[in-house]
C-alpha cells in the first residue's frame, strides 16, 4: 500500500468521498483480499478500551442510585435490572484484563480511572485506589501495552451531583483539579490522556433524552452543559500539561492530549430541504461543535431557537495533541419540524444491524476520517465496535472497519492507531447487559467471570500479527 500519497490524492479523495455519500461502498471481494494494517506505520496503536464504571465494579457514583431507580411508568433505567455493582469485578480482576491483551497482539489499552473512586469527597485522594491504577499502568507496560487513560467516562462523584453535577460551574474547574492530580500520580506510567469521553454522547443522554443522570429534556440546559463539558476539556488539558512532565514512553512527548469525540454519520434520508436542513443542524450540533471549540479557542454552541453560547476560552486552542473518534453508524435522517430529536432515523434494509439496531456502515469510517483529516490533528479510532452476543458479525465488523482505516492512510489521512470496544462485555448503560461489545464475552453471573474469546479475536490477532504486535 503506498505511503505517501501527496496532497492532491488526499484533495482528490476528500472530493470523491463527500460526493458520492450514496454509492460509496465497500464490496466483500475488496474486504476479503485486504492485508489489515498492511504498512502501517512504526508506532501504530492497536488495542481495546473499557471504561471504569463499566467493568470494575464496586463503585459508588451518580449512576448508582440511578441504575436501581425507574421512570414513572415503571420501566427500570437498565434494561433488566442490572447493576454496576460487580460486572466484570476489573477492579480486582484486573490481571485477566492483562492477560486478554496480550492474546490478541496489543500495544494500546484504552481505560479508565473513576474519579469518585480517587476523590470520594472533594479534595480527598485515595491513596491505596491510586496505588492500585499504578499496578495496573505498571503491568500494562511490563507486557508493552501503552495505558491510554481516560478521565472522565459519564459518572460523577455524588459529592459534585449533590452540588448539581453539570448544572454546577465550579465542576469544570473540580474535573481540571482531579485531572492535575492524575497527571501527578500516574504520569511517569501514562502519556497518552483521554480528557472527556464522547461530550455529546453525554449532553444527548442525560440532557435531552432523559435516558441518563440526571434524567433531564432540556435543550437550554443540554447547552449549557456543552459548554460546561467544554470548559472542563480546556482546563483539564491545561492541568495535565502541568502536572505530567514524565515522558513515560521516551518519544520525547510527556502528554499525548485529546478527548473521544463520538462521531456519528447524519445523512439526510431524500432529497427533501427539511431531512437536509435537520442532518445539517445535528451534525452541527453533535458532531462539530465541540471540535470547533477546540480549533477557535471559543466556545460556541448554538442551538437555532433555543440557545446561543458565544465566548472566548483561550485554553481551549491548542488543547489537542490527536483527535479520538469513537465511530459506531450512520442515522439517515427524516426531519420533522418539532420534537427531539427532532428526527426519526431511517433504518437501511440492505445493510446488517447490531443488536442495539444500529446500522453497521464501514464506509461512514472512511468518510469521517477523510473528513477531518484537515483540521491539523492526528487522528486516533479511540472506539469502535459492535453489540453482537452471538459474536458472528463481529469478525467481518472489524475487517471491514479496518479497511476504512487502511483506505483512509492510503488517501494520505494521518491516523494514528485503531482502539477496539470494547476488550470484554461490560455494562452497556441503560441497554444494562443487552449491548455485548466484548471481544471476550463475559457471564456477570459466572462466579469465575471468566473471559471467553469471541470469534472476532482470530481477526484481531492477524491484524496484530499483520502490524507485528503479535509474534
Ligand atoms: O459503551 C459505550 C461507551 O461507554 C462509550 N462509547 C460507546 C460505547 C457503546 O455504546
Amino acid at each position: 500500500m503506498k505511503r505517501s500519497p501527496s496532497k492532491f490524492a488526499l484533495a482528490l479523495a476528500l472530493v470523491l468521498a463527500a460526493g458520492c455519500r450514496e454509492t460509496l461502498r465497500f464490496t466483500p471481494a475488496q474486504i476479503a483480499a485486504h492485508r489489515m494494517l498492511d504498512g502501517a506505520p512504526p508506532g501504530f496503536l492497536l488495542g481495546a478500551a473499557t471504561s471504569a464504571y463499566q467493568i470494575e465494579g464496586g463503585n459508588h457514583n451518580d449512576w448508582t442510585a440511578w441504575e436501581k431507580g425507574r421512570y414513572p411508568d415503571g420501566r427500570p433505567h437498565v434494561a433488566d435490572g442490572l447493576t454496576a455493582d460487580r460486572l466484570d469485578d476489573s477492579w480486582n480482576r484486573w490481571p485477566a484484563d492483562v492477560a486478554a491483551l496480550r492474546v490478541l497482539g496489543a500495544n494500546v489499552y484504552r481505560l479508565g480511572v473513576e474519579w469518585s473512586r480517587l476523590e470520594p469527597a472533594e479534595g480527598t485522594w485515595d491513596a491505596a485506589a491510586a496505588a492500585r491504577y499504578r499496578q495496573m499502568f505498571a503491568a500494562l507496560r511490563a507486557a508493552h501495552v501503552a495505558p491510554m487513560v481516560t478521565l472522565y467516562h459519564f459518572t460523577l462523584p455524588t459529592w459534585i451531583a449533590a452540588r448539581g453535577g453539570w448544572d454546577w460551574p465550579g465542576t469544570p474547574a473540580a474535573l481540571a483539579a482531579f485531572a492535575g492530580r492524575a497527571g501527578a500520580a500516574f504520569g511517569d506510567l501514562v502519556d497518552w490522556w483521554c480528557t472527556i469521553n464522547e461530550p455529546n454522547v453525554l449532553v444527548a443522554k442525560s440532557y435531552l433524552a432523559g435516558q441518563w443522570p440526571p434524567g433531564a429534556r432540556d435543550p437550554a440546559r443540554a447547552a449549557r452543559v456543552m459548554a460546561a463539558l467544554m470548559r472542563a476539556h480546556g482546563l483539564m488539558a491545561l492541568a495535565l500539561r502541568q502536572n505530567d512532565r514524565t515522558d513515560a514512553d521516551g518519544d520525547q512527548r510527556a502528554t499525548q492530549i485529546g478527548i473521544a469525540q463520538n462521531l456519528r454519520i447524519f445523512d439526510p434520508a431524500s432529497a427533501s430541504p427539511l431531512d437536509g436542513l435537520v442532518a445539517g443542524a445535528a451534525d452541527g450540533f453533535y458532531d462539530e461543535s465541540f471540535l470547533d471549540a477546540v480549533t477557535l479557542g471559543r466556545i460556541r454552541v448554538v442551538l437555532p431557537g433555543v440557545a446561543d453560547i458565544d465566548e472566548p476560552f483561550p485554553p481551549l486552542a491548542g488543547s489537542f495533541d490527536y483527535l479520538g473518534i469513537n465511530y459506531y453508524t450512520r442515522d439517515r435522517v427524516v426531519g420533522r419540524l418539532s420534537g427531539s430529536p427532532p428526527y426519526r432515523a431511517l433504518p437501511a434494509d440492505d445493510r446488517p444491524h447490531s443488536d442495539l439496531g444500529w446500522e453497521i456502515y464501514p464506509e461512514g469510517l472512511y468518510r469521517l476520517l477523510l473528513r477531518y483529516s484537515h483540521r491539523g490533528w492526528p487522528l486516533l479510532v479511540t472506539e469502535n465496535g459492535v453489540a453482537d452476543a452471538g459474536g458472528a458479525i463481529r469478525p467481518e465488523f472489524l475487517r471491514a472497519h479496518l479497511y476504512a482505516v487502511d483506505r483512509a492512510r492510503a488517501d494520505g489521512v494521518d491516523v494514528r492507531g485503531y482502539i477496539f470496544w470494547s476488550l470484554l462485555d461490560n455494562f452497556e448503560w441503560s441497554h444494562g447487559a443487552r449491548g455485548r461489545f466484548g471481544l471476550f464475552s463475559v457471564d456477570f453471573a459466572d462466579p469465575d467471570l471468566v473471559r471467553r474469546p469471541t470469534a472476532a479475536v482470530a481477526t484481531f490477532r492477524e491484524a496484530a500479527r499483520n502490524l507485528g504486535t503479535l509474534r
